[in-house]
């Protein structure tokens, strides 16, 4: 006898995409998950990360309970004395050792939960400290500062008209892995295809031949690190043949004869060798984008985390611009979301960087943080402001950040560290105090983030699937608490700041959000006859919502004080000086030579260093594997399959050798996220599968100099033959 399943109809939140899900479940118990065909943004898609949440809302080794490490030993907590400890440590370092002693990192699945960016900026805030590092630095840091600097906004990002475009040539990106980033897309592949069926072009510049160049109509293989020399020569291309629309500019675009002056020092002969692009490539790559009815550039994590990263997006727009498509259908559009995101100041959107410097080596501060590669000097290094305790959520900077080993050695000799996860993983381990929140399935959802990066604006609320545990705690009730109990001060701001705490908490995410969407751009207050948008109007729809493509906003969503685009910010153009030393630097010819450089690589059944444990997502052939092209093994009598050491300036690994010729000479390729072989890893799965961290050979001096972000691309290592063990 079996009784019928509940239907559940959700937004999955493990990456970008926001396919709908119909997630089956018999009391409590998950029976399966598929993709919604009605839901009009994701149209049935669905990737295996999916299915997997699953695993996660049942995997035995995920803490349900607070825990506090007595050596290697975890003892449960209740929530109300964690947290009460929690205040206490971390009051007793800001006593002895000032504000800045206290370091918070939020990770990447923060910004895929509702509860958490909702709840984590009041905590940050109230711990009052300059030591704020995200795993944005690690990712698309040079996004928002380019958005900054151009259009006076960091969350003014230009997402490609995917469906309307003509002409895609993508820089770095792997949406047939990755799903798209920064390019919300239901099924993106099938729109990406859909190009090429209306008898359009998708050319991807890739130092690999990767899932995306297989769909694509040209890939050109490109020397790491060196996209902005490649697109300076486009660009040079453009205005030398008077491809541009340059005059054709309208009045609120600035800067654009500076832009010419530039581009004018690079014609693509001067490129082509430290690229690795023929100059006829680099010439017809031009020519096809700029004569293409409708194109558009678009650029993302193998740009924007190498040393050039802010150079890299910062032509890329300009390319965008100069053709005429930025704010045009089938260019580089950008979204009006249901909850406004851009306003004046606050958050990603800060409109200054710079406004102070990390204390040992003086990196950049953007939108209050610093970049996440100056953590481990920071704790390491004595003197005043010196990190003594750590607050993460939801991250696993181990793995994520440059020289991850480092850190793992500077992360034990902290006083006090407070994870807020459900697993002990890498960084967690070394934790006096975990605090597990809920998992995807059990809480409510709605993207702030991603709907507003989306290629259709679309909104959708996600209930949660069933209750909470009465002894669970979702992320934001504990972001709450914590804040709650370190509100600090005179009796007045210790008032105010609880006033609000009860607010927040009273409301919830649900109410906050209800608010947002009722006085947002789709809204009509609490007008009862209106059709606007709140919780409510969408719980109606629980396959979500499609509120129309995307239209032009421009001028009057920038937010530069003259409200003119930028094409020449001062900052940028001085950076350039750094590339042309750079391209003195290269070698004449790029290929050939026995210097090898490191990239990563992402696969669809992975999702950063914390799917893992999943068994559905393992099985096959080892993934930690290092890519190299035939010539390069050859040259150093290297066997497909054997183990091989490879060895940078910050550290060595050892992993299987497969032989390809989709890397392009002289670049080898790892994924990130690996090596959970580390002792006290509570990851059963995972450690079976433990593979070794790309991230012990990355560098946390190599770094966008104009951001701070990290630049994984490009590393220099050598690779030999490892004895067998
Ligand atoms: N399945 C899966 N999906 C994911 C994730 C995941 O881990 N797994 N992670 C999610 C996250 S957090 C993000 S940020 C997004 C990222 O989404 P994408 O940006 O699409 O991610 P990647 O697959 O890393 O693609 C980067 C590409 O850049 C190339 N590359 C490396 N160096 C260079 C270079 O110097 N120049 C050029 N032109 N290319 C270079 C790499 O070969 C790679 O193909 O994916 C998200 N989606
Ligand atoms: N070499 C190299 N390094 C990289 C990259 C690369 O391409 N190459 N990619 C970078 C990128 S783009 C990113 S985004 C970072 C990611 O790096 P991080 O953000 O530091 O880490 P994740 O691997 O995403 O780990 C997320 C952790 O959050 C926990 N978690 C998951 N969901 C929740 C939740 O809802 N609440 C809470 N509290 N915890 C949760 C998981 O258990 C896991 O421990 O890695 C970066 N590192
Ligand atoms: S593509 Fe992303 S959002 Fe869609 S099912 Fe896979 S993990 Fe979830
Ligand atoms: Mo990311």
């Amino acid at each position: 006898m079996s009784s019928t399943p509940t239907r559940h109809w959700r937004t999955c939140s493990l990456c970008e995409a926001m396919c709908g899900i119909v997630v089956e479940h018999e009391e409590g118990r998950v029976t399966g998950i598929r993709g919604d065909d009605d839901d009009p943004f994701s149209r049935g898609h669905i990737c295996p990360k999916a299915v997997a949440l699953r695993d996660l809302h049942h995997d035995p080794d995920r803490l349900r309970t607070p825990v506090r490490r007595d050596g290697d030993r975890w003892i449960p907590l209740g929530w109300d004395e964690a947290f009460d400890l929690v205040a206490r440590q971390l009051h007793a370092v800001m006593d002895r050792h000032g504000r800045d002693a206290v370091a918070v990192y939020l990770g990447n699945p923060t910004v895929h939960s509702l509860g958490a960016l909702l709840f984590a900026p009041p905590l940050v805030r109230a711990l009052r400290t300059r030591n704020r590092y995200s795993a944005t630095s690690v990712d698309q840091l040079p996004h928002h500062v380019v958005a900054t600097l151009m259009f006076g906004h960091g969350l003014l990002l230009p997402i490609p008209d995917l469906d309307r475009t003509e002409h895609l040539l993508i820089f770095g990106a792997n949406p047939a892995a990755s799903n798209g980033s920064l390019l919300s897309a239901g099924d993106v592949k099938r729109r990406m295809n859909a190009i090429r069926e209306r008898g359009g072009r998708v050319v991807l510049v890739d130092p690999r031949h990767t899932e995306t160049a297989a769909l694509a109509s040209e890939h050109h293989a490109i020397r790491p690190g060196t996209d902005a020399l490649l697109l300076l020569a486009m660009l040079h291309v453009v205005f030398n043949e008077a491809l541009a629309r340059a005059n054709a500019l309208p009045p609120w675009v600035r800067g654009a004869d500076d832009v010419r002056t530039l581009a004018m020092r690079f014609p693509p002969e001067r490129v082509a060798g430290a690229t690795g692009v023929r100059a006829s490539v680099i010439r017809q790559m031009a020519r096809d984008f700029a004569r293409a009815e409708r194109s558009v550039c678009y650029g993302r994590v193998g740009v924007s985390t190498q040393e050039f990263g802010s150079l890299s997006l910062w032509l890329i727009t300009v390319l965008n611009t100069v053709c005429g498509r930025l704010d045009a259908e089938g260019g580089a559009m950008f979204t009006q979301p249901a909850v406004e995101v851009v306003r004046r100041g606050g958050g990603l959107g800060s409109p200054r960087l710079g406004r102070w410097r990390s204390r040992v080596r003086g990196l950049p501060e953007y939108a209050g943080e610093l970049p996440v590669a100056a953590l481990a000097e920071e704790i390491e290094v004595a003197g005043t402001g010196q990190v003594r305790a750590l607050l993460t959520h939801a991250g696993n900077p181990v793995l994520s950040a440059p020289n991850g080993a480092r850190l793992d050695r500077a992360l034990r000799t902290l006083d006090f560290f407070v994870a807020v996860d459900f697993y002990v993983n890498e960084t967690t381990r070394h934790a006096h105090v975990i605090l597990p929140p809920t998992d995807p399935l059990e809480r409510e959802h709605y993207d702030l983030v991603f709907n507003a990066l989306a290629v259709r604006n679309v909104a959708k609320y996600s209930p949660p699937m069933q209750p909470r545990a009465a002894d669970a705690r979702h992320d934001w009730e504990i972001l709450n608490a914590l804040t709650w109990r370190l509100a600090r001060g005179g009796l007045r701001a210790r008032a105010a700041l609880r006033l609000r705490t009860a607010v927040a908490a009273a409301l919830g995410p649900r109410g906050v959000l209800d608010l947002a969407l009722r006085f947002g751009p789709f809204g009509n207050a609490y007008n009862p006859v209106g059709k606007g948008m709140s919780v409510r109007r969408l719980l109606r729809d629980p396959h979500g919502v499609d509120l129309g493509a995307l239209q032009p906003v421009l001028p009057g969503r920038l937010r530069t004080p003259d409200r003119t685009v930028r094409l020449a910010p001062p900052e940028l153009v001085a950076d350039v000086e750094r590339l042309e030393r750079a391209l003195d630097r290269a070698p004449a010819r790029a290929t050939g030579n026995h210097a090898l450089v490191l990239i990563g690589r992402r696969s669809l059944r992975s999702n950063n260093s914390w799917m893992h444990n999943a068994e559905r997502l393992m099985r096959g052939a080892d993934r930690c594997t290092l890519l190299m092209h035939p010539v390069d093994a050859a040259a150093r009598g290297l066997a497909a399959g054997a183990p091989v050491r490879v060895r940078s300036r910050t550290g060595e690994v050892v992993v299987p050798l497969e032989v390809t010729d989709a890397m392009m000479e002289g670049v080898v390729s790892m994924p990130h996220g690996f090596g959970h072989g580390r002792p006290g890893v509570q990851l059963t799965t995972a450690a079976r599968h433990a593979g070794a961290s790309i991230n012990d050979l990355t560098d946390d001096e190599r770094l966008d100099a104009v951001s701070g972000a990290a630049a994984f691309s490009g590393v220099p290592v050598e690779v030999e033959a490892a004895p067998s063990s």
